[in-house]
């Protein structure tokens, strides 16, 4: 059993409280006719099933590989895609579009139309914002990667960025991904690929949580990375900075775990006791990014027995962070294949979300969304004032 949370984040205690769009998210099921299998009925959805104060989240598609896909830009263009990701989820992270390439691509350019499009739709559905991400080796325009900049330069650019893009969205961004990905398998710091390391050295991560920190002093702020989700070299790699940065009081309030599986791989069984100690330590934990993908059979439609295991694989995963006191926001990476990068950057693999291409619900999804109503159920007998309180 996991231990009662309360609910701290201002807009997700209002999504959960308040009478949701188009019925009653306590309505009993039995109040009505029993939905059919894939309904969407509003008591069915999973923002519904989860507990006080847990967020359920997904990325929400836009620009990275979707840019050269033969299909309009999702979140804009598709409407049972959109209805889908305000009924469903209480927390959403913009897949691409707060990224420097899309977000900042001239160095003296903005470009905010999107991502002001996706906080405006979580504010009208009442959902919280990962903001992603602000100190990355990836996805930079090149007019910053190929620029010609003196150290004090750079610093500054980032500085701006970081300043501006944030303080932009104070109040209404709940957690963001400060610095993404800073570490390489083997726990040794990108100081290669990573350009603001390599040109500015490794301070430089700390400066960057100062400087969101200053932009917006309610925003948790996260280190996010993928292959981290158990006890390994990476894991420690930022366990001992993350240590080393709380003693100098660097504004660093989160670790968190994408969690981009494949059943080809086991299941990292010790996810709960990785992420538990970095909850020690004071820090909020979250999964962020949570897809498993699969080789896809012949035909494309995978076994029962793969979709069993695809189903488990996100069981336990959010069965971890329930477990764990301050791990309270859940993401998955999409949560339909038909938008999903995985096809695009794997190939032979797939079917790695909790919905098919036409929005049918997987075994993922149902695994999804009992396990929240049985930590939902196990949470309405706690007293909140008992030992297991939430700390946060
Ligand atoms: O899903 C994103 C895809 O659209 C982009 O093309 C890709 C480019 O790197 O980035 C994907 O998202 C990544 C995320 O930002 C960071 N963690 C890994 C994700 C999957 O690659």
């Amino acid at each position: 059993m996991r231990p009662f949370r309360f609910a701290t984040v201002a807009l997700a205690t209002a999504a959960l409280a308040l009478p949701l769009l188009g019925g009653s998210a306590s309505a009993a099921p039995s109040a009505g006719p029993k939905p059919p299998p894939h309904s969407h009925a509003s008591f069915d959805r999973l923002r519904a099933a989860a507990p006080e104060g847990f967020v359920i989240g997904t990325a929400v598609a836009g620009g990275g590989h979707h840019l050269e896909q033969d299909y309009p830009d999702p979140f804009t263009h598709d409407k049972e895609y959109r209805k889908i990701l305000g009924r469903e989820f209480s927390s959403v992270s913009p897949e691409n579009q707060m990224k420097w390439d899309h977000i900042h691509p001239e160095r003296d350019r903005y470009d905010f139309e999107q991502a002001d499009e996706i906080v405006e739709f979580a504010r009208k559905n009442r959902q919280v914002v990962r903001g992603h991400t602000l100190l990355w080796h990836s996805q930079n325009p090149a007019w910053l990667e190929e620029g010609d900049f003196t150290k004090a330069e750079l610093r500054g650019i980032l500085r701006e960025h970081i300043t501006t893009v944030v303080g932009r969205y104070k109040g209404r961004i709940q957690q963001w991904d400060v610095a993404n990905e800073i570490f390489d398998d083997q726990g040794g710091l990108r100081t290669q690929d990573n350009i603001w390391i390599r040109e500015l050295g490794p301070g430089i991560v700390a400066d960057a949580f100062r400087w969101a920190h200053k932009a917006d002093p309610g925003a948790k702020l996260f280190f996010n990375d993928y292959n981290v989700e158990s006890v390994n070299a990476k894991s420690d790699a930022y366990y001992a900075l993350v240590k080393d940065l709380l003693e100098q009081r660097v504004p660093v309030h989160g670790f968190s775990v994408q969690g981009h599986l494949s059943t080809r791989y086991g299941f990292p069984g010790d996810l709960a006791d990785n992420l538990r100690r970095f909850d020690a330590l004071g820090l909020e934990t979250a999964v962020t990014e949570l897809d498993v993908r699969m080789d896809v059979p012949a035909g494309g439609t995978p076994t029962a027995a793969q979709e069993k295991q695809q189903a488990d694989y996100y069981r336990r995963m959010l069965q971890a962070c329930l477990e764990v006191d301050g791990c309270n926001s859940f993401t998955i990476w999409g949560f339909t294949d038909k938008y999903s990068w995985v096809p695009v950057f794997f190939e032979g693999e797939g079917w790695a979300t909790v919905m098919t291409d036409a929005f049918v619900r997987k075994p993922a999804y149902h695994a999804l969304r009992d396990t929240l109503k049985d930590a939902r159920h196990d949470d309405c007998g706690r007293d909140p004032k008992g030992p297991g309180h939430r700390k946060h």
